[in-house]
């Protein structure tokens, strides 16, 4: 790793998943390809044969040697890592239960063993919300980790429900952030996705992902949950492009008493779509965007993230150390805002334990 640089790149949307929930996947598929076409579609193509395939599991399940060989070369000095999509939001409740447990102990060892390289955030089963609102706890009290990650939908469900909510107190009181990654679109929603190959990485997760963002946002959760910090993948799944047509339809539906489920909130939707969500550069590592999604969230919402080992491109760093900005705001996107959300001044597992 380059030590003159000015600063380390921290990448915040990195995946790792243990042998045990890829198993767990492989024989889900054979049992049931129905139960959810988008799952089957992603982890039936990330699980077979391919090249690109066999390229991106060579490097899912390591926290050691061959992940740090990486970074190295691509002069990341930090991964924060999260258990792929879709985690164990596809699996039964009490499996569910019991695979975040198990990741989220695989993930604190490879930590404590590499902690100035790697923090992590928490998987969680929202299948049952008090359960994952403790796991969530135990992750960050007892084994260090820096907030949770869900992959939007479980199970065609989504956060706003008010179920749910108990997982946010939960955020909002350790004080915490969620990571909102994307997962293929649900069930009901996939069939026009999938005919032409638009349900993964290419579109469908962030139209999936960003439904859910609104619909958190217009549900009224961060009226509830002022502190409560949501972070967006892929420079927010297009959501930054469209505040000014959202507060203005928002406004209209409200005032025309439209939709039962659509109440008047505290603020506009694009406040806290700047207030309570960053966003990460994941696997857009393309200028323009960049800048744009700086300039309407601020130099401080938006953090570095290379989506380690599904886009492991080494000249894509080059296009983030080549932006137009300022060594201080580099230093932003890089470090220092995901040191902030994150909390990464103790990184690693506390020394207490
Ligand atoms: C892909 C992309 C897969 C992302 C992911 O998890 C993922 C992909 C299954 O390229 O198929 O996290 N991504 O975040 O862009
Ligand atoms: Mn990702």
């Amino acid at each position: 790793m380059p030590s003159s640089l000015p600063f380390l790149r921290i990448a915040a949307e990195e995946a790792f998943a243990p042998p045990e929930i890829l198993g767990q996947y492989r024989k889900l598929i054979a049992a049931e390809p129905s139960l959810d076409p988008g799952f089957t579609s992603l982890m039936g193509f990330y699980l077979g044969s391919s090249p690109r395939a066999v390229q991106v599991m060579s490097r899912m399940t390591d926290l050691g040697e061959i992940r740090l060989r990486d970074m190295d070369e691509t002069g990341i000095a930090r991964q924060i890592l999260s258990l792929t999509s879709p985690g164990v939001q596809i699996f039964d409740a009490a499996t569910a239960v019991s695979l975040a447990g198990l990741s989220n102990d695989y993930l604190a060892d490879g930590i404590r063993k590499h902690p100035d390289r790697f923090a992590g955030l928490a998987a969680i089963a929202p299948q049952t919300p008090a359960a994952a609102a403790k796991e969530l706890e135990r992750g960050v009290r007892r084994l260090g980790l820096k907030g949770a990650i869900v992959n939007s939908h479980t199970r065609g469900e989504y956060l706003d429900n008010p179920k749910f909510w108990e997982i946010f107190e939960a955020a909002a009181a350790l004080n915490v952030p969620i990571y909102l990654h994307p997962n293929t679109p649900p069930p009901a929603m996939i069939g026009p996705f999938l005919e032409r190959g638009l349900d993964g990485a290419i579109f469908g997760f962030a139209v999936e992902t960003a439904l859910h963002m609104l619909r958190i946002v217009v549900a009224g959760v961060f009226d509830r949950f002022p502190r409560l910090q949501i972070v967006l993948g892929h420079l927010g799944e297009a959501l930054p492009y469209w505040l000014f047509r959202i507060d203005f339809m928002h406004r209209a539906m409200v005032a025309a008493n439209r939709y039962p489920g659509v109440k008047k909130l505290e603020r506009k939707p694009s406040e806290y779509l700047k207030e309570n969500v960053c966003v990460t550069t994941s696997g857009m590592a393309w200028e323009p965007p960049i800048l744009y999604a700086q300039s309407v969230l601020g130099v401080d919402r938006v953090l570095y993230a290379m989506d380690y080992p599904y886009q492991f491109v080494p000249e894509e760093v080059k296009v983030t150390d080549g932006l137009p900005i300022s060594e201080a705001d580099k230093k932003k996107l890089y470090q220092t805002n995901a040191e902030r959300v994150f909390s990464l001044g103790s990184m690693g597992v506390e020394a207490s334990l």
